[in-house]
């Protein structure tokens, strides 16, 4: 096994390296979630913003739920690269912005380190962060998409109200924090929402002043006032990251790296230029500021995320493990181009961009054949997922005549999917944080088109009501669902590109 990388690693020079010395600059940025995700994205722009511009914008962050990402950079000096794969070339980068990670817990089961703990909260106080982001996934806010509140029934939440000074759920931390930094008279820092959720910054702000509400009236509507929360869009395609890749990643640099990623080379950020604090110059990676980001979220989320939702659930069902692999099947690519033009007609004009050419960019995007995007990693936490991608557009379907059948067919993929066994007659578990409730209902009734979706459509706060109410909908998800249960996804996918 050769030696870790860090600051003395001697690297090919086909290698690109920052050309700034990381000591240099101080921490600016606290960021909750550091998946692949955040590596892959925020931190390379905020590398490109520092290595052009400068500023004290390096990042701390913490791993909320598992010490795997900590040890693997904290032994590199925070150094990572990222595998930028095209077909056929790829490329290779090192990230030096990561100062440090800290995290929570060793493993998901085991309680909060109060030292860690402290640590966090030390840089989430210091007068130095400016800013704090996020990529925690949907289901780690516990917020209710429809009244905004925060959902006193999701553990972190309920467990953060009894105990707000040692919180360990992400709103909890962010309310905790800022009470902190207004008693000791410390400027807030800007909350940044980097998840894929409609107007997230909207949305985290309601949550956090909700909570803050429940356990200190002033503090919310200080929060309220003084704290901003822009709204983002982020975007580009990144696996999970597996040991093929880390052992791949070692004959590449010669050095050790068990914090790489791999990733596609598009990638996007369209965010909202309301940073009181000041923040990096994010333009330095291609960022785009906008005053309102809500459009272009809505498109990538009922364009892209939708459509790879789709891809997931029909896509593993009928035995393809990744999403190039669809890709490869002409029907498929017939039934996802359609999906995005159905989706792509419940959004609100754009001008910048031309949704036709975006549809054709993001087909070539998923055939991407270096990058083995996992059908079962996109098919998690469907029941967090499907609302904003799927169950939306097709409200706004129905509001305005125009065809439900792509998103009821998405669903009936979705619901296929739930019953745990593919067409190969492979099972497999859901991942999905209501799982329990999920296998429970569908065992409750009967295993036909008819009582699959009975059983999924009734579960609390999932399929709007509206939907549940139209027959019209049900009908269609049922037709689909039939066709998948008893002829198998692709006979499905046939007939509906047929019709
Ligand atoms: C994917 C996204 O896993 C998923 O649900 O749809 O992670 C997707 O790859 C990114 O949003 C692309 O920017």
């Amino acid at each position: 096994m050769k030696q870790r990388l860090n600051r003395s690693s001697r690297l090919p020079a086909h290698v690109a390296v920052p050309d700034y010395n990381p000591a240099d600059y101080g921490v600016g940025i606290v960021h909750l979630g550091i998946g692949a995700f955040h590596r892959a994205h925020q931190a390379v722009y905020t590398d490109e913003a520092i290595s052009r511009f400068g500023g004290d914008w390096r990042i701390a962050a913490v791993s909320l739920q598992n010490s795997t990402v900590a040890q693997a950079l904290n032994n590199q000096q925070g150094l990572y690269s990222v595998l930028i794969r095209d077909d056929p070339d790829t490329r290779c980068r090192i990230v030096a912005c990561i100062d440090q990670v800290i995290a929570l817990r060793t493993t998901a089961t085991e309680p909060v380190r109060v030292q860690q703990f402290n640590r966090m909260m030390q840089q989430l106080t210091a007068a130095s962060t400016k800013i704090v982001s996020l990529t925690v996934t949907e289901k780690a806010y516990g917020i209710d998409r429809r009244s905004l509140q925060v959902d006193t029934t999701h553990s972190a939440i309920s467990e953060d109200l009894a105990h707000a000074g040692q919180a360990c759920g992400v709103i909890g931390i962010l309310v905790h924090a800022l009470k902190l930094r207004r008693k000791e008279g410390i400027e807030p820092f800007t909350v940044l929402c980097c998840d894929n959720l409609p107007e997230n910054g909207k949305f985290v702000r309601s949550g956090v002043i909700d909570f803050a509400r429940r356990i200190d009236e002033p503090l919310a509507a200080y929060i309220e006032m003084q704290v901003s929360f822009p709204g983002t869009m982020v975007d580009r395609i990144t696996p999970a990251s597996t040991d093929e890749l880390i052992t791949e990643v070692e004959t590449v640099l010669g050095a050790r790296d068990e914090g790489t990623v791999e990733t596609e080379p598009f990638s996007q950020w369209v965010i909202e230029d309301r940073f009181p604090g000041g923040r990096p110059r994010w333009e330095a990676g291609g960022a785009q500021f906008v005053d309102n980001v809500a459009p272009y979220e809505m498109m990538k989320l009922r364009m892209l995320n939708g459509a790879h939702s789709l891809i997931a659930y029909a896509g593993y069902v009928a035995g393809f493990a990744t999403v190039r692999d669809v890709m490869q099947s002409a029907e498929f690519v017939v039934l996802v181009r359609a999906h995005m033009m159905a989706a792509a007609r419940t959004l609100p004009r754009l001008d910048a961009v031309n949704f036709d050419d975006y549809a054709a960019s993001l087909v070539q995007r998923f055939s991407n054949r270096a990058i083995a995007h996992r059908t079962y990693q996109i098919a998690m936490d469907g029941t967090e997922k499907l609302p904003q991608r799927i169950f939306e557009p097709a409200l706004h379907a129905i509001q305005h005549n125009q065809s439900i059948e792509a998103f009821a067919f998405a669903v009936a993929a979705w619901m296929a999917y739930c019953r745990g066994v593919n067409d190969n007659g492979e099972p497999h578990n859901l991942r999905d944080p209501r799982e329990k409730e999920i296998v429970s209902a569908l065992r409750a009734h009967e295993n036909t088109a008819c009582g699959v979706y009975q059983a999924l459509s009734a579960l609390t706060d999932f399929m709007p009501e509206q939907l549940v109410a139209d027959t019209v909908w049900r009908t269609a998800v049922i037709r689909h669902l039939e066709v998948m249960l008893q002829q198998g996804m692709l006979a499905a996918i046939t007939q509906q590109c047929d019709s």
